[in-house]
């Protein structure tokens, strides 16, 4: 059986009813993404542009100070729009052994092999698709570089709560002294500012949330009627969880490859977490993980922050 549809059947058999947000990527779901990055509520890619077009050089001399050269890795690139501030800066001080992005899409993954040697012409670029880990572990297997690990654009706040401090403590077991991590979270801060981003006045994180049950029609012969389900974002300040949820609006059934599942009216599908961290509970986590925290860079609004950790 293939694994989204274990996962999709595993999910909404359970009570409450999930959905892994990890299945919100494909082709339409990136495109729905890419909408909600360049819509007004959405703060989160500005703010964190802001960072790497401004403080590039920043950021270079502080990773830059104790090596004159890196492997530089980054999880889930994305089109590398942000890095690339960096990775010029790097590559101007003849500082960059090698660029290694890391991506479950092999879209991305062609696309950068393809586009970044025009923008950063001396740097050699291996990028590779597979899962964070193992890929990760054959970089470290063909170069004892120091490594510099990117992983930006809030990921870090789709893992749940008590997944990311395992994150970072497996981040951290899978590096050597001395090597570096460099981690995009999103801050607290006004709640009626987080919530518009997650539920914007053009309905594109609606529709990106619809999209998940759109694609089990597509990929697993669902039948879904999208319009009897809505998209219900809330954000509770107390915690810094910032929550989707897929609302059934009346008793229905629907059948996934030949599997009935039943709805009760207003039952919610939990498909996403988008955690807020205080710059506090950062340094902390970061600390018991084994990371020595370096540097923090925030946007001038100190909606986002950038932090360098170290390995200790
Ligand atoms: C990819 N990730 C950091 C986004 C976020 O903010 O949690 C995904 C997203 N979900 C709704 N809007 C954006």
């Amino acid at each position: 059986m293939n694994q989204f549809l274990t996962d999709v059947l595993k999910g909404l058999q359970s009570t409450p009813k999930y959905l892994d947000s990890k299945y919100f990527y494909d082709k339409k779901g990136d495109e729905l993404f890419q909408q909600i990055m360049d819509s007004d509520e959405y703060y989160l890619t500005n703010a964190e542009m802001e960072i790497f077009s401004t403080q590039q050089a920043g950021i270079a001399d502080e990773v830059l100070k104790n090596t004159h050269q890196l492997d530089v890795i980054e999880f889930g690139p994305g089109d590398a729009t942000k890095s690339i501030f960096l990775l010029k800066e790097l590559a101007e001080r003849k500082a960059i052994a090698g660029y290694f992005p890391i991506d479950i899409s092999k879209n991305i993954i062609r696309f950068l092999d393809e586009n970044l040697p025009k923008q950063i012409p001396d740097v050699p670029i291996h990028g590779y698709a597979g899962e964070y880990f193992e890929m990760l572990s054959a970089v470290r297997n063909i170069s004892s570089n120091r490594k510099l690990v990117l992983f930006l654009g809030a990921n870090i706040g789709n893992f749940k709560f008590n997944e990311m401090p395992v994150f970072l403590q497996k981040l951290r077991h899978s590096l050597s002294e001395h090597d570096m991590v460099l981690i995009g979270f999103d801050l607290k801060k006004n709640p009626r500012k987080i919530l518009a981003a997650y539920d914007d006045s053009e309905g594109y994180t609606k529709e990106f949330n619809l999209n998940l049950l759109s694609r089990i029609n597509r990929e697993l012969q669902g039948n879904f009627v999208i319009d009897h389900f809505e998209h219900y974002a809330m954000y509770d300040p107390s915690n810094g969880a910032c929550k989707s949820f897929l609302i059934s609006t009346q008793n229905q059934t629907v059948q996934i490859r030949g599997t009935e599942i039943n709805f009760e009216k207003d039952e919610p599908v939990f498909t996403e977490i988008s955690q807020k961290y205080s710059i506090n509970e950062i340094h902390e986590f970061a600390q018991k993980a084994g990371f020595a925290s370096r540097a923090d860079f925030f946007d001038s609004h100190h909606y986002f922050v950038d932090v360098i950790l170290r390995c200790s």
